[in-house]
């Protein structure tokens, strides 16, 4: 069994990041930068974007966060995303999701221009994803993606199981493994809440992808030998003995899991770290104008 050390190879494209960006600097170029939107106090949401604003500083970037109260207006934070999207010295920006039950986040995604649109939330970046044109890849399957194709993982014609259909993780996961592509041409199924006797068809699976947000969903007993598993899952659960008194968990048991596949992702430090390094290479595409041009 192999460790997917998502820490290690997030720190090691990051270095990677930095040496392009000290080439753009030295060249006169400019700096790129980054914006991050956070609208009230999630403590989640505060981690997040501060891991954000440290993986800038680490390769380079600018970075600037607009912080917002949690009761600014669906109206306001319109205008802030205007702002961003017209201000030339920000390459790429994000609203940190979840926002307040009393803000449409389908209406504040649809206001980001695609352009300055790194977290490829946007209709027009996911139209182009699905249609396999150039876009910014959501941060967490183009993470996914990366540490199938860093590992050698062979991807063509393996049975993938996505677990959970969220606009962010599932679904466009779904897409992205069964396109051809170098990691492609998987044959792919979706399985969700509804799905009939779901863990008979993820024992069938070559590759499981489980991003259904139940801490320790998937069991050994589900896990066909040898299988690769890509634990998604960020659960907090309580523990008195724990610095934060939390601690992280997957959707995945890692101790019984771990025992029968050949591949896994663990919780902290897999596709975690993954998703804000891709981030940062979207945020560099979006500084070098790479899929839209000037
Ligand atoms: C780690 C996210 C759910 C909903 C909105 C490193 C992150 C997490 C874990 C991180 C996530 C999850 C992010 C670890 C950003 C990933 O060591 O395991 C980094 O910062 N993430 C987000 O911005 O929004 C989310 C999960």
């Amino acid at each position: 069994m192999t460790i997917i050390d998502g820490k290690d190879l997030s720190q090691k494209i990051k270095s990677e990041i930095a040496i392009e960006v000290e080439k753009i600097k030295s060249a006169g170029g400019k700096t790129p930068h980054l914006a991050a939107v956070l609208v009230g106090e999630n403590p989640a949401s505060k981690v997040y974007v501060r891991n954000k604003v440290r993986s800038c500083e680490q390769v380079g970037f600018k970075s600037s966060l607009v912080q917002k109260d949690i009761d600014i207006t669906e109206e306001e934070l319109l205008e802030t995303v205007h702002f961003l999207n017209n201000d030339p010295d920000i390459d790429g920006f994000i609203v940190q999701l979840p926002l307040p039950k009393h803000i449409n986040e389908e209406l504040v995604t649809l206001a980001i221009d695609p352009k300055k649109d790194v977290d490829g939330f946007h209709p027009v970046n996911f139209g182009r994803m699905a249609l396999g044109l150039p876009c910014y890849l959501p941060a967490t399957p183009f993470g996914i993606v990366t540490m199938l194709d860093r590992y050698n993982i062979e991807t063509s014609g393996k049975h993938a199981v996505v677990i959970g259909r969220s606009n962010i993780v599932g679904t466009p996961m779904s897409i992205l493994l069964s396109r051809k592509a170098k990691i492609g041409n998987c044959t792919v199924t979706i399985t969700h809440s509804r799905t009939k006797d779901l863990p008979s068809v993820v024992r069938q699976a070559d590759i499981i992808i489980a991003a259904i947000g139940i801490p320790n969903f998937v069991k050994a007993d589900m896990v066909k030998e040898g299988a690769v598993v890509i634990d998604v899952g960020i659960n907090r659960v309580d523990d008195d003995t724990a610095k934060r008194g939390y601690r992280l968990v997957g959707d995945v048991d890692y101790q019984g899991v771990s025992e029968k596949c050949s591949f896994i992702t663990p919780v902290p430090g897999g596709v975690g770290p993954m998703t804000v390094t891709s981030l940062m290479l979207n945020t560099l595409k979006a500084s070098r104008k790479e899929i839209y041009g000037e």
